[in-house]
C-alpha cells in the first residue's frame, strides 16, 4: 500500500528550494522510477529508517560503502575515537600508511598509492597520471562504464566505432571529449580498431572490470586479458577502475577474481566505511611521475583525512579477518535473493536477465542476455520504474534506477532473503508487466 511520506515531501520541498533537484546527487532524486524519495533519519544493519517512521530492506548499500551493514560498532568506534583528537589536519599521520599498507595487502598491484577524496578524483587522476606518464592525450572508456563526473569522462560514443567522443554533458568542450574514445563493453574488436586508428596515441584503457553503472555486466570470458594485451602491445596502460568492485567482489576485488593485474587501480566505497574516502595506485615507477616526485600535479585538502582513515581502517581489518566467511556467505545470500525474484517473476509470466556477480546484481527487465549497454538498454525501464515502486512500498529499497547494480551486506541473512522473495510476490501479482 502507498506510503505514508509526509514528513518527506516536507523536507523534498524545503530541499529543492536550496539544492537543485533537491539532492546532492542526482540519482538520489528517484528521476528514473518516479516517485517521492524517502528521507533517511538514520540506518543500522540492513535497514534504513525514514522520517516518517517507515522502515526498508537496503539493497544499495549507500551504492557500494556499505559491505558491513550500516552503524557497524567497530566503524562507529574508531570514527569516534579519531574525532575526538581533531577532524582534520592537512598534515601527515600515521593511519595514512596504516590503511595504504591494508590496501596493498589486499591489492598487491598497488606497488605505490594515493588517497583521495572521491572514485571522481581517483580516475581523473590516474588519467592524468597515465596521460603524464606515457606522453599521449587519448583515453578509451567503455559505453555504459561510469568513472565519475570529470570532464575526460563525460563523453559518449561517436558515430563509428574509433571515432572520438562528443560531449555527454552540457558544458563538457567537444575539445575536451575529442580526447576520449568511448566503444562497447566486451568487444575486443572494437578496441584493437580503435588502436589500430591511432597507434602510439593511445595513454590508457580505462574499464569497470565488472560493471556496475549500466546495471551488472559481467567480462566476457578472456575479456580483461584481452584489454591489457592490447593496451601493452601499444604502449598504452590498463586502468582497472575498482571504485565499486575493489573489496565487493573479493577481498582483492576484480583483478583477484579474473587474476588480472592492471597497471593502475581506482578504489573507493567500501575502503573508506562509508567516509569520503578513494584511492588510486599500481607501478611504483608510473607513481613516481606524481608531485612531490615527478610532473604529474595532484592535491587534495581533505586527502587522507583521519576520520575516512579510521573507518577505512576498522572496514579491512574487519573484511581481512573475516575474508574466508563474510565472501563466500555474500555469494551465497546475493544468489538467494537474486535467483529468488527471477524465478518469482518467471512464474508470474514476467523475463528478467539476472546478472549477478559476487555480493553485487541486476535484475534487468529484457529477455536477452544483458553483455554490454547496448543489450541493457533493451530492458523495459518503466516496467523497472513500477517494481522498484512495489518494491519499496513493501519495505525493499532498491538502487532507483534499471542501470544500477543492487548490493548484498554481511548484515543480510535468512530473514532478509525472506522479506524480499515475499515483497517481489506481491509486486509481480501486482502484475509489473513487461513491454508488450
Ligand atoms: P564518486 O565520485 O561518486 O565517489 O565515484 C565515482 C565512481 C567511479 N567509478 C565507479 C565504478 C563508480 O561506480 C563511481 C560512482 N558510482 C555511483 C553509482 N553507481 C555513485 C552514486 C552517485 O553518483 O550518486
Amino acid at each position: 500500500m502507498p506510503l505514508s511520506l509526509a514528513r518527506s515531501r516536507q523536507l523534498q520541498q524545503r530541499a529543492e528550494s536550496l539544492l537543485p533537484g533537491g539532492v546532492d546527487s542526482p540519482v538520489r532524486a528517484f528521476r528514473s522510477v518516479g516517485g517521492d524519495p524517502p528521507f533517511i533519519a538514520r540506518a543500522e544493519g540492513a535497514y534504513l529508517y525514514d522520517e516518517d517512521g517507515n522502515r526498508y530492506l537496503d539493497m544499495f548499500g549507500s551504492w557500494g560503502p556499505m559491505i558491513l551493514g550500516h552503524a557497524f560498532p567497530p566503524v562507529v568506534e574508531a570514527i569516534r575515537e579519531a574525532a575526538g583528537h581533531s577532524s582534520s589536519f592537512g598534515a601527515s599521520t600515521a593511519a595514512e600508511a596504516d590503511l595504504a599498507a591494508l590496501v596493498q595487502q589486499c591489492f598487491p598491484s598497488l606497488e605505490k598509492l594515493r588517497f583521495v577524496n572521491s572514485g571522481t578524483e581517483a580516475c581523473m587522476t590516474a588519467i592524468r597520471l597515465a596521460r603524464g606518464f606515457t606522453g599521449r592525450s587519448f583515453v578509451v572508456k567503455f559505453e555504459g562504464c561510469y568513472h565519475g563526473h570529470s570532464d575526460a569522462m563525460l563523453v559518449k560514443a561517436g558515430s563509428g566505432v574509433a571515432t572520438l567522443g562528443i560531449p555527454g554533458s552540457a558544458g563538457v568542450p567537444a575539445e575536451t571529449a575529442m580526447h576520449t574514445i568511448a566503444l562497447p563493453f566486451n568487444n575486443l574488436e572494437a578496441v584493437r580498431a580503435a588502436f589500430d586508428a591511432r597507434p602510439k596515441e593511445i595513454a590508457c584503457i580505462i574499464v569497470e572490470p565488472v560493471v556496475g553503472n549500466a546495471g551488472t555486466i559481467a567480462p566476457l570470458p578472456g575479456y580483461l586479458k584481452g584489454l591489457r594485451d592490447i593496451a601493452h602491445r601499444h604502449g598504452a596502460l590498463l586502468i582497472l577502475d575498482e571504485v565499486m568492485t575493489g573489496f565487493r567482489l573479493s577481498l582483492g576485488g576484480a583483478q583477484q577474481r579474473y587474476e588480472i593485474t592492471p597497471d593502475l587501480t581506482t578504489l573507493g566505497k567500501i575502503i573508506g566505511g562509508g567516509l569520503p574516502c578513494a584511492a588510486f595506485g599500481g607501478r611504483h615507477d608510473i607513481m613516481n611521475f606524481l608531485a612531490p616526485l615527478g610532473p604529474v600535479y595532484q592535491a587534495g585538502t581533505l586527502s587522507g583525512n583521519p576520520l575516512a582513515m579510521a573507518a577505512g581502517i576498522a572496514t579491512l581489518e574487519h573484511l581481512i579477518a573475516n575474508e574466508q566467511t563474510i565472501y563466500p556467505q555474500l555469494e551465497k545470500t546475493t544468489a538467494q535473493i537474486a535467483s529468488g525474484v527471477a524465478a518469482i517473476a518467471r512464474e508470474a509470466g514476467v523475463t528478467l536477465t539476472t546478472n549477478q556477480v559476487g555480493s553485487m546484481f541486476t535484475w534487468f527487465f529484457t529477455g536477452s542476455e544483458v553483455t554490454d549497454f547496448a543489450s541493457a538498454a533493451t530492458s523495459d525501464t518503466q516496467a523497472f520504474g513500477r517494481f522498484h515502486r512495489a518494491m519499496l512500498e513493501a519495505g525493499v529499497w532498491l538502487p532507483p534506477s534499471q542501470y544500477e547494480a543492487a548490493f548484498v551486506s554481511t548484515k543480510h541473512g535468512p530473514e532478509e532473503v525472506a522479506l524480499i522473495l515475499e515483497a517481489a510476490s506481491a509486486a509481480f501479482r501486482r502484475n509489473i508487466s513487461q513491454r508488450p
